[in-house]
């Protein structure tokens, strides 16, 4: 029988490529979706015709457990989150409840369909679970690059909402025997990703340009750094983290760190534009908080997992440029969600 899988957040970037990495694998996979009538739904649906979905919304435990229920899964992977980082200081409270507290209900779904008491740590239950952690939990870091033992100092509402999801998965992993692990992600890109990031809108902004559809791109801080990679390649980490021997946590990156000002250049040059010509710095678009840095130290994903990344910051700035000038040679509109490479 195939394994079956029920990934949260299916209408997202990540959702999309795990559920095409799960399906090559043989697994059943069902993607858990909101609102009654989201357009995100029918574009999933579009790119992803073999991915049956459920109902459901992190923010109702009623309908978590009854997913759980209804599916059945070998693996569930709880994608799902509020992860624009600005919007979780426009949205603090909404961002605790989805990104911070959805992650309890998750478990606790999961904990309740398989039987396990609160009375002991006993079977912990068949269900493997996976939480999209991230590197904004470092957020002022207190060591270059980060690894698993680095501690936390989040920036932002959503930092620390993840950071509460982190330990609650390490928790129930201790207090129940349950699978349960997380996996500390970097920033990952691709055509997919949403326009609000900062590769995707200068990918877009880029194009928009060449394109004589704009003629500037308005950006906040050029000095912070990322380690960006490609989201095709971690969501293969994901599955490697949930086929282990032992329930154990990972850090997820390249291990190379570039700043924004970087990213422009490189984007710019991929069209052959220079960048300085059309940028424009606007200070609205800082942020009250900022993590200056972040460079992962992914070494015990390589050495545990067989995890390496295959996608280069160049390769992949190109990559996204490259689709996003087809995308909008063609007519397509990124801001109607209607399209996804
Ligand atoms: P996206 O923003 O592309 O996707 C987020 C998903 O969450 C969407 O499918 C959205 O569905 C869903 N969602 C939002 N609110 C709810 C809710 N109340 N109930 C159920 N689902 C909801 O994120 P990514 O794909 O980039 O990231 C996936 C996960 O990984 C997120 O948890 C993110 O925080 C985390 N992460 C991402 C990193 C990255 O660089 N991409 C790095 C580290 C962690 P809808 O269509 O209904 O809005
Ligand atoms: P981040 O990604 O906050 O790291 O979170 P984002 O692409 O939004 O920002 C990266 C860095 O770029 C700077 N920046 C800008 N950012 C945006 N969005 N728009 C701009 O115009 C701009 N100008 C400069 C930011 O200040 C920041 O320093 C992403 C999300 O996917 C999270 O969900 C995930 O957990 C982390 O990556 C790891």
């Amino acid at each position: 029988m195939a394994r079956r899988a029920l990934i949260t957040g299916i209408t997202g970037q990540d959702g999309s490529y795990l559920a095409e990495h799960l399906l090559r694998e043989g697994y059943e996979v069902w993607g858990l979706a909101r609102g009654q009538a989201n357009p995100r739904v029918s574009r999933m649906r579009k790119l992803l015709a073999d991915v049956q979905v459920v109902r459901g919304d992190l923010l109702d435990q009623g309908s978590l457990i009854s997913a759980v229920e209804r599916v059945q899964p070998d693996e569930v992977y709880n994608l799902g989150a509020i992860s624009f980082v600005p919007m979780s200081w426009e949205q603090a409270e909404l961002t605790a409840e989805v990104t911070g507290m959805g992650v309890l209900r998750m478990l606790e779904a999961i904990r309740v369909c398989s039987g396990v008491s609160r009375g002991g740590t006993a079977a912990g239950g068949q269900i493997r679970f996976y939480q999209a952690s991230s590197s904004e939990m470092f957020g002022q870091v207190s060591e270059t690059p980060q690894n698993e033992r680095t501690g936390f100092h989040p920036r932002s509402p959503y930092g620390v909402a993840k950071a509460y999801g982190h330990f609650l998965t390490q928790n129930y992993r201790e207090s129940y025997g349950m699978f349960a692990v997380s996996g500390i992600l970097f920033n990952h890109e691709s055509p997919r990703r949403g326009a609000e990031f900062v590769t995707r809108k200068v990918s877009l902004g880029v194009a928009r340009i060449k394109l004589g559809l704009a003629d500037e791109l308005r950006l906040g801080n050029l000095e912070a750094r990322r380690d960006w990679g490609f989201a095709g390649d971690y969501v293969r980490a994901m599955h490697l983290m949930l086929q282990a021997a032992t329930p154990e946590d990972y850090v997820i990156g390249t291990g190379r760190m570039k700043s924004v000002r970087e990213l422009a250049e490189a984007a710019f040059a991929a069209a052959g534009l220079d960048w300085e010509r059309y940028v424009v710095t606007d200070q609205a678009l800082h942020r009250p908080a900022e993590v200056d840095l972040l460079c992962a130290d992914p070494k015990k994903a390589r050495v545990q997992l067989g995890w390496e990344p295959t996608v280069s910051f160049d390769e992949l700035v190109a990559l996204m440029v490259e689709s996003d000038l087809r995308l909008l040679s063609d007519g397509g509109d990124p801001d109607q969600d209607s399209s996804w490479p």
